[in-house]
């Protein structure tokens, strides 16, 4: 009598427990559809990557310090098993200045067809003009949150990737020139992204989706859907927000909509035809969405907070180690 019971209500449990959220699909089939919890995203790891970039000084678009640390994006991502491809290009600024536009390209399991796409771009503001002392508006932008911490959690994952494989292709883009940009030229921005986009660094690139990193180590962040990101691809948001659940970071990525960002997945969505997100912070009920350092110059290392690092590197984790 009380096994019958027991193999009655079986059944029931499951039931309940798959309703809860999406743990599995309608088909049933456990072996292809579980969600398993991917492997630890280690966030010391990642704030000394952000350490290392800002120790060459601000990553300022045709500077010394941007030479340098692009030879050390390259070194580090070829240190953690990637192929690297490098695309080099002159692009022109807003304001005539000829920029020495460098992409990086690391990338993993090259012969997989099923390929998935992380980018963040790597340069630095060369101007604090939104800092709140107006003698800072010349000074560049550390960019430790706006730039490094976005690499930071792309190189975390390479040396993730490196100790334990994952079923599909990924592509990491360090994406050039984003941050030369003016406000009321929506254009400006994000010339290293326009010039993939255009040229992708394989002939014909295709991938399943992107997600762009963008200011993603700053403290009290959280991650809103952001409505280029709803329009042009909502189920990569879905994937993304599930993602955070199922890694316990439902707090820092509520499912509430953000504001509509020009950043590096317009031209990749427009241009390049990949449904691209973009995963940047939506500070409510404050003078500025993106944050308090947000382009002046306390955007460095000493506001870099681990805990928000953690919460988006494991939400990462999370999706590509379940990607089949
Ligand atoms: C706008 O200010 C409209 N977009 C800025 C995108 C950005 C700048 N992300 C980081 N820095
Ligand atoms: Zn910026």
């Amino acid at each position: 009598m009380k096994i019958n019971k027991i193999v009655f209500l079986l059944p029931l449990v499951t039931l309940f427990f798959s309703a809860c959220h999406s743990q599995t699909s309608k088909s049933g089939n456990a072996e292809a559809d579980t969600v398993v919890l991917a492997p630890s995203f280690n966030e010391d790891s990642a704030f000394v990557f952000v350490q290392k970039q800002c120790e060459f000084g601000p990553r300022t678009m045709n500077s010394k310090a941007h030479d340098k640390c692009g030879d050390y994006l390259v070194a580090t991502f070829k240190k953690y098993g990637a192929t690297v491809t490098e695309q080099f290009a002159d692009v022109k600024a807003f304001d005539g200045t000829v920029l020495k536009n460098r992409n990086i390209i690391a990338s993993y399991n090259v012969d997989n067809g099923a390929r998935i796409l992380i980018c963040s771009h790597w340069d630095s503001r060369p101007w604090a003009d939104a800092d709140p002392v107006e003698k800072n508006h010349k000074t560049p932008v550390m960019g430790a949150n706006d730039g490094a911490s976005g690499v930071a959690v792309m190189l975390e994952l390479a040396r993730q990737i490196q100790q334990k494989n994952i079923n599909v292709g990924i592509d990491f883009i360090c994406l050039d020139a984003e941050d030369y940009g003016t406000d009321n030229d929506e254009e400006s921005w994000a010339l290293g992204a326009q010039y993939w986009a255009a040229n992708p660094h394989v002939a014909g690139y295709k991938a399943r989706y992107g997600i762009l990193l963008d200011m993603v180590g700053g403290q009290g962040a959280r991650f809103m859907q952001e409505g280029f990101s709803l329009e042009y691809a909502r189920s990569v948001v879905n994937k993304v927000w599930n993602a955070a659940e199922e890694a316990g970071y439902s707090s820092v990525f509520p499912r509430k909509q953000g504001g509509y960002i020009t950043d590096d997945h317009g031209p990749i969505n427009k241009i390049a035809n990949i449904p691209t997100i973009d995963i940047i912070p939506y500070y409510e009920g404050t003078s500025c969405s993106f944050g308090p350092t947000w382009h002046t110059i306390n955007d460095d290392v000493e506001h870099i907070d681990k805990s928000t690092l953690k919460a988006v590197g494991q939400t990462m984790m999370q999706v590509i180690y379940n990607e089949k």
